[in-house]
């Protein structure tokens, strides 16, 4: 199998945490957003909405959406199993993390894309921004690129945002209230906290002191940080990872340019 995926998008950590959980090999293809890369004609054959992750399969085949391919790999790959047994636990499972997809996703988002996306984004001129846009296959999302490139998220934005983020605590407690715990679904490690992982994480970073408000959530935090999967999904603190990256994707870039003669270097 080969992961596509950005080593600071929440949906990609997902499945990384996922296919460490089952022990599963993969080959890693990270993704250059800055550089459009996942809306080239070729990655929108295998995720229609532009986005990552997106799994290829052994066979050609491919799969998109976090959630349906965290599944998946729960289906080719039961043990140890990362969903509830019971039917009622299961669709109370998926509305959490639909949940997460629809309520947390969009504002991390606005967080996120500030701080990685926008400074390369806000530097492209008119052509090249409409250039890009053209790209994008979702209003969404060409909405969201428009707005880094040229009218910025607000702070009263970004702190809507967080508020809007902050949110996920008082679910996530729904749900030990009602399974009792120590993970979300109950006593077992599910989908729910590997959805779940990337968006705390973020916001241990972002606001540190809501996570020690909720006792239950710190101490599931640092069960979630200790397991193995954690280190193997490689879910480093984002400003870690986004310097990671734009290292290596500079060096690729005077990599490409060095062997390019100059009349053709691509301008980027
Ligand atoms: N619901 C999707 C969300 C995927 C998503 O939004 N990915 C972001 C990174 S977390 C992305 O590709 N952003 C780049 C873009 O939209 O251009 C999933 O769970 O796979």
């Amino acid at each position: 199998m080969k992961l596509y995926h950005g080593w600071l998008s929440s949906a990609s950590r997902r499945v990384r945490l996922c296919l460490a959980e089952k022990g599963l090999p993969y080959e890693s293809v990270p993704i250059d957003m800055g550089r459009q890369e996942h809306h080239s004609p070729a990655y929108l054959a295998m995720n229609p909405n532009g986005q990552v992750p997106a799994l290829r399969l052994d066979d050609g085949r491919s799969l998109y959406e976090s959630s349906t391919i965290c599944e998946y790999l729960d289906d080719i790959c039961p043990q140890p199993p990362l969903r509830p047994a019971d039917a009622y636990a299961r669709a109370t499972m998926r509305n959490f993390i639909r949940w997460t997809d629809e309520k947390a996703l969009p504002n991390l988002l606005i967080l996120n894309w500030s701080i990685a996306l926008q400074p390369g984004a806000s530097r492209w001129s008119d052509e090249e921004l409409a250039a890009k846009l053209a790209r994008v296959p979702t209003a969404e999302r060409r909405e969201a690129w428009s707005r880094i490139a040229r009218h910025p998220y607000t702070e009263e934005e970004k702190r809507q945002a967080l508020a809007k983020l902050l949110a996920l605590m008082t679910e996530m407690e729904q749900l030990f209230a009602s399974g009792g715990g120590p993970w979300l679904m109950g006593p077992d490690y599910s989908l729910a906290d590997i959805a779940a992982v990337p968006f705390v994480a973020r916001i241990t970073e972002l606001a540190p002191d809501a996570v020690q408000r909720h006792a239950r959530i710190a101490q599931w935090w640092k069960r979630a940080t200790e397991r193995p999967a954690f280190q193997q999904a490689r879910i480093e603190r984002f400003d870690v990872a986004l310097s990671r990256v734009q290292n290596q994707e500079r060096s690729e870039k005077q990599g490409v340019d060095a062997a390019v003669p100059a009349a053709q270097a691509p301008q980027r």
